[in-house]
């Protein structure tokens, strides 16, 4: 029998998960439970490197852990834990710092984005993909289901893992990105043209379902969701269509249907029809997780429980690599 793969991921406790982070990396975190050994993190450190009330902070990390276990991540399957539980986490990404090149991290996109935003920029904003390669490096991680935002992130953390390996000797498993074949970009749904995004919704209403929104949230968002003054429905990567193509997308990701039993369906139908059918298709999706929300959200006690159970197994998992890491380096 082979030994079973390591799977890591993690989400940031910032603002409210949305679709995006349900159909790009959730969804596949629940539905391959079964077949490996799944270690999911709630990474409170990279939140931080963007400014969080405290006492905003400290309400998500728990809303965080129960929409997960919510969406149906098992903790008899896999380990929920809160990564500033964890503190090989912190100090395995002092050790990576100091072999990763500055130039590796200013290439990052999502750094040039987020940091373009800021009118001071941390330390911690930059340095935030080597505390993410410890995540992952920590446990001898072999898949790594994620959006495609993070596909870069991804190769410098085997580039991290390669030189370090190189350097001091073989230390790390080197990780392989996992992307869902539909949905890996859901964008937003006010602009198609930019990921859909937890911080972005912060601000604007009308760009991204939250997996708490009601029935009539939903809809207030899908109706006006930005489609083109075409009257096709179908795939296309044309730009003009990035909005129905988007809604489409969803609503495949979701019902797991075929993209040309899709656009039969939606054959001469209107785009109203379109965003009805989609809100509805969300709506059902996210009844079920919600019910179980209110219920685990009733048991903080519970709740920190898996948290604190997880993280004490997280922490003994991880220990071996950082001491390995450690002894290579020269440490004593
Ligand atoms: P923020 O706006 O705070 O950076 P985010 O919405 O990008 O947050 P993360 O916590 O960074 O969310 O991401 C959690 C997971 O969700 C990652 O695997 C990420 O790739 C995935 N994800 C995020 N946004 C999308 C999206 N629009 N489409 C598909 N996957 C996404
Ligand atoms: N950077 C990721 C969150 C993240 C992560 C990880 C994902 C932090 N550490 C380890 C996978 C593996 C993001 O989604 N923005």
């Amino acid at each position: 029998m082979t030994a079973r793969k390591i799977v890591f991921s993690g989400i940031q406790p910032t603002g409210d998960f949305h679709l995006g982070n349900y159909i790009g990396a959730v969804k596949r975190w629940v539905a391959d439970q079964a077949l490996h050994d799944n270690i999911f993190c709630i990474v409170d450190l990279h939140a931080i490197t963007l400014y969080q009330d405290p006492n905003v902070l400290r309400a998500k990390i728990r809303q965080a852990a129960g929409v997960l276990l919510a969406c149906g991540i098992d903790p008899q399957k896999s380990l929920l834990f809160v990564q500033s539980q964890v503190s090989a986490h912190p100090e395995l990404t002092w050790l990576l710092n100091c072999v990763t090149p500055i130039g590796w991290l200013e290439r990052m996109t999502q750094y040039k984005d987020k940091a373009a935003k800021q009118e001071s920029v941390s330390t911690g904003l930059l340095d935030y993909p080597v505390l993410m390669a410890s995540d992952i490096l920590l446990y001898q991680t072999d898949y790594v289901p994620v959006g495609e935002d993070q596909k870069q992130h991804i190769e410098l953390t085997r580039d991290i893992a390669q030189r370090f390996n190189n350097l001091y000797g073989e230390t790390f498993a080197l990780p392989e990105g996992i992307f869902p074949k539909v949905g890996a970009r859901i964008m937003g749904l006010d602009d198609p043209t930019v990921k859909m995004s937890k911080s972005i919704a912060t601000d604007q209403k009308h760009h991204a379902v939250g997996l708490l929104d009601s029935p009539d949230q939903v809809w207030s968002v899908l109706k006006r969701a930005t489609t083109d003054s075409g009257k096709e429905i179908v795939f296309s990567d044309a730009p003009s269509k990035a909005g129905v193509n988007n809604l489409l997308t969803i609503y495949q990701a979701l019902t797991d249907q075929t993209q040309i039993e899709i656009e039969k369906h939606f054959e001469g139908k209107l785009y109203g029809a379109l965003k009805r059918e989609v809100a509805d298709v969300i709506i059902e999706t996210l009844a079920p997780i919600q019910t179980r929300y209110n219920e685990l959200m009733q048991d903080a006690r519970a709740l920190d429980a898996i948290l604190q159970s997880s993280a004490e197994q997280a922490a003994a998992r991880a220990a071996p690599t950082l001491r390995k890491a450690k002894e290579h380096m020269g440490f004593v």
